[in-house]
Order: structure tokens, then C-alpha cells, then sequence
């Protein structure tokens, strides 16, 4: 039989930031292998799935991922050779139950994401599909808008740049793809050329985007609103701009620190402090507005601001169907930022993004600040009917290979192709 799964072997590689992370190979009885690498967050939540590490102080200052390789080499191949790779929910159950902890505590998030995903494009291989349309089906043909983050701040620039993690830009005026791809290009090197004229850094973040030292939350904004115009663009019905500050990093007892601004803010005072950056600038998206567990205030966020704009939970949610059932139950949200590793397989991480869309919520899919070149999330924003992607700034081989797999989707589909565009946005855009 072509599908049966004859070997799975994990090595340790190393990530984007040179620490180490599991990657898969799957190889199948008619000989064919594929592989997959695993991403990881600098800017956790603490009710993510558990990323296992060795904790030897010796390797990596603990952080080596031998136990997670060791786990998938000695545990999960055993019990998985012989599975027919095309079961992959079959596949992930089983690894689910061998873990038996409810974070996945005993073999590791990363061990079980990995087998996972080198399954599955396992799967597209024998089956001859595009892995895009493996996932989705034969209908399977909008293009996500690319949500490229070109200022980095926060954990993710050393705490050196703006408070808030990250700046995006979102093309959606475009009329495809390929083309919302370049304006980001265009408006990237723009912004590039208006940091040297000013004498500013044009050093980059972890995720790709610039970070120089700034004075506020508001200045990358103004950066970014002239390098749209310097680049022949319109922000707002053009391109508009979303924002991840990941707020829980700088929730210190009970308050939001702006330390740029040396202002605290209560939950109420940081709404009020969104609600003028929305007047005043072309926002369509804020994720992580509030910190993981200030569910009273995204309620409050939620009722000021969850009309206007998309409001996208991350370390709120953490791509777990039970926390997001609660953001909708409690009316916090209106979207749900989508990690694979947060979860830890493929299977959970689909039941998150059907739940969402089946509320009328958004699912926004996202890469980890620490990646490899896997291009796994561009197949599945397709796949599953997304709209809408942040894999960081066009820069960056292990970020620009997510958006370069989306200009091959797009050819592949040629004229079927369709970009999602303004109505990627549960709440569409204001222009
Ligand atoms: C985020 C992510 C990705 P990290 O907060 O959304 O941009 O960062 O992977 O560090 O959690
Ligand atoms: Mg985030």
C-alpha cells in the first residue's frame, strides 16, 4: 500500500534565532519522504501548549530539544508505523492520547506538531495534490492579504523600539495577490530610505521589520503612513495597518507600562489610549490589545472598538477551541489569531479555525517569531479559506518564503485565483 507510514525521524536543526527546534521527516512505503520544521514564540503565552526542552544548562542553555526528537524517534514512530498517512485526524488523536496531558506536557507540543505536519505533506505528496488543496479541497482559491510587520518593537527588538511588538502593513486595496505582495515591497524599502534620511537604525527585528529607537507607540505609525504615500500609495483605501503591541509582555501588576511614553495605563485608559490610534490612523486589525488573562477588559475593548475593527486574540486564545469559546460566550473578541505550535496539531488547530468562522469570527493565521523555512502556514491560510496571513517583513529568508509559497499558490491556480482583500476583515475596512 502506497500510503502506509514506514519511518518517521526527528533531528534537532536550528530556527531562525540559532536555537535549536525539531524537525520531521516522514518517509512512506512507496518511498516518499516529506519533511516539516517546527516553529517557536519568543512572546509565549503561558496557556500554550508546553514546547519541550532539555533544560541541560550545558546544550544551548537548556534549551535543546533532544527529549522532543528522542520522544518522536522512540515513542510516537513506534505506534505510528503502519498508519495510513492520509488519517490524519486518526494520526493526531492517537498522539493525543499517547501524550495524555491536557498540554501535551509528556511528549511535547513540538515533537507531536512536527509529526503532524510531516504527515500531512506526506499525504499531499502521495496524493498528488498541491498541499494547499490536500487540506482544502479542489475549490480551494483565495489568497490571503499578506499583514507584513516592518516595524518590530517589544521582546522581538530587544526592548530597544517601540513598546508595541509589532507594526503591519496590509495591501488589501491590491486586486491579487502578487501585487498586494509588491506594494508591501515597495512600502517596506520606502520606509527604509525615510529611517536613513533621518539618521535612524534600519537594523531589523527578529520578524524582519526595522527597530530603530523611538519616542512613542505613535511614531512608527507616522513612519509608516508617509512610507505608504512616499511609495505612490493611499493608506487607508490602499493599504491599512494592523498592530500586535502583545501586550501581556508589558502587563506588570495589574497595569499597562508604555515605557517609550513612561506612562501605566488600567485596562479602561489602554482602550481609550486604541480607541484616538484608531481615529487617527487606518487601522483594520489589533491583536493582543490586552494581556492573556484581562478577560474584563477585552470585554471592554470589545464593546468600544470590536464594531469598528478586528480585534484578534493571541496569547488569549492560544488556538485552543475551549478559550476561544469563552472569548466568544463572554463576547471579548471578534477573532482568533491561529499558531499551530500553540495547539500542537494539525487537527486541533483546523477545529479552531472552523470554530471561529462558523461564529463569524476572524482566523488569522501566523508564523512564530522564531521560524524555519517551512512554508507549511501559506498551503493552510488557502486551504482553509483565512483571508489573511502575518509571516513578518519581506526580508528574511524564513519570512519571505511563506509569501513566496503564496506567489507560487497563485500561480499554480491561475486565473481561479482570488484575493481576499477588504473583506479579509470581520469587520471589512473603514475606506
Ligand atoms: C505574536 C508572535 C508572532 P511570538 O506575538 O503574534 O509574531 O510572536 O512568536 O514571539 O509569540
Ligand atoms: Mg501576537
Amino acid at each position: 500500500m502506497d500510503f502506509e507510514i514506514v519511518d518517521l525521524n526527528a533531528i534537532e536543526i536550528m530556527d531562525s534565532r540559532g536555537n535549536p527546534t525539531v524537525e520531521v521527516e516522514c518517509t512512506l512505503s512507496c518511498g516518499i519522504k516529506a519533511r516539516a520544521g517546527v516553529p517557536s514564540g519568543a512572546s509565549t503565552g503561558v496557556h500554550e501548549a508546553l514546547e519541550l526542552r532539555d533544560g541541560d544548562k550545558k546544550r544551548f542553555g537548556g534549551k535543546g530539544v533532544l527529549k522532543a526528537v528522542n520522544n518522536v524517534n522512540e515513542i510516537i514512530a513506534p505506534e505510528l508505523i503502519g498508519a495510513d498517512c492520509r488519517e490524519q485526524a486518526a494520526i493526531d488523536l492517537e498522539m493525543l492520547e499517547l501524550d495524555g496531558t491536557p498540554n501535551k506536557s509528556k511528549l511535547g507540543a513540538n515533537a507531536i506538531l512536527g509529526v503532524s505536519l510531516a504527515v500531512a505533506r506526506a499525504g499531499s505528496h502521495v496524493c498528488d495534490l498541491p498541499l494547499f488543496a490536500y487540506l482544502g479541497g479542489s475549490c480551494a482559491n483565495s489568497l490571503p492579504v499578506p499583514n507584513m510587520n516592518i516595524m518590530n518593537g517589544g521582546c522581538h527588538a530587544n526592548w530597544q523600539g517601540a513598546d508595541f511588538q509589532e507594526f503591519m502593513i496590509a495591501p488589501y486595496g491590491a486586486s491579487s495577490f502578487r501585487e498586494s505582495f509588491e506594494w508591501g515591497c515597495e512600502v517596506y524599502h520606502a520606509l527604509k530610505a525615510l529611517l536613513k534620511d533621518k539618521g535612524m537604525s534600519v537594523g531589523v527585528g527578529d520578524e524582519g521589520g526595522f527597530a530603530p529607537q523611538v519616542s512613542s507607540n505613535r511614531e512608527p505609525l507616522d513612519l509608516i503612513v508617509k512610507a505608504i504615500e512616499q511609495a505612490g500609495l493611499k493608506a487607508g483605501p490602499d493599504v491599512g495597518i494592523a498592530a500586535d503591541p502583545a501586550s501581556t509582555e508589558f502587563y506588570k501588576n495589574g497595569k499597562y507600562v508604555l515605557n517609550t511614553e513612561k506612562r501605566e495605563l488600567t485596562s479602561a485608559e489602554m482602550v481609550a489610549y486604541y480607541k484616538d490610534l484608531v481615529a487617527d490612523y487606518p487601522f483594520c486589525l489589533l491583536e493582543d490589545g490586552l494581556a492573556e488573562d484581562d478577560w474584563e477588559g477585552w470585554k471592554i475593548l470589545n464593546a468600544e472598538l470590536g464594531q469598528t475593527i478586528e480585534l484578534v486574540g493571541d496569547d488569549l486564545f492560544v488556538t485552543n477551541v475551549e478559550r476561544i469559546q469563552r472569548g466568544i460566550d463572554e463576547n471579548c473578541a471578534n477573532s482568533a489569531l491561529i499558531k499551530l505550535n500553540q495547539i500542537g496539531s494539525l487537527t486541533e488547530t483546523i477545529a479552531a479555525i472552523r470554530l471561529v468562522i462558523r461564529k463569524g469570527w476572524g482566523a488569522f493565521v501566523s508564523h512564530r517569531s522564531g521560524e524555519t523555512v517551512d512554508s507549511f502556514i501559506a498551503d493552510m491560510v488557502v486551504g482553509f479559506d483565512c483571508g489573511k496571513i502575518k509571516t513578518g517583513a519581506p526580508a528574511r529568508g524564513e519570512r519571505v518564503e511563506k509569501y513566496n509559497q503564496l506567489l507560487r499558490i497563485e500561480n499554480t491556480l491561475g486565473t481561479a485565483a482570488r484575493y481576499a482583500g477588504k473583506n479579509a476583515y470581520v469587520r471589512g475596512v473603514r475606506f
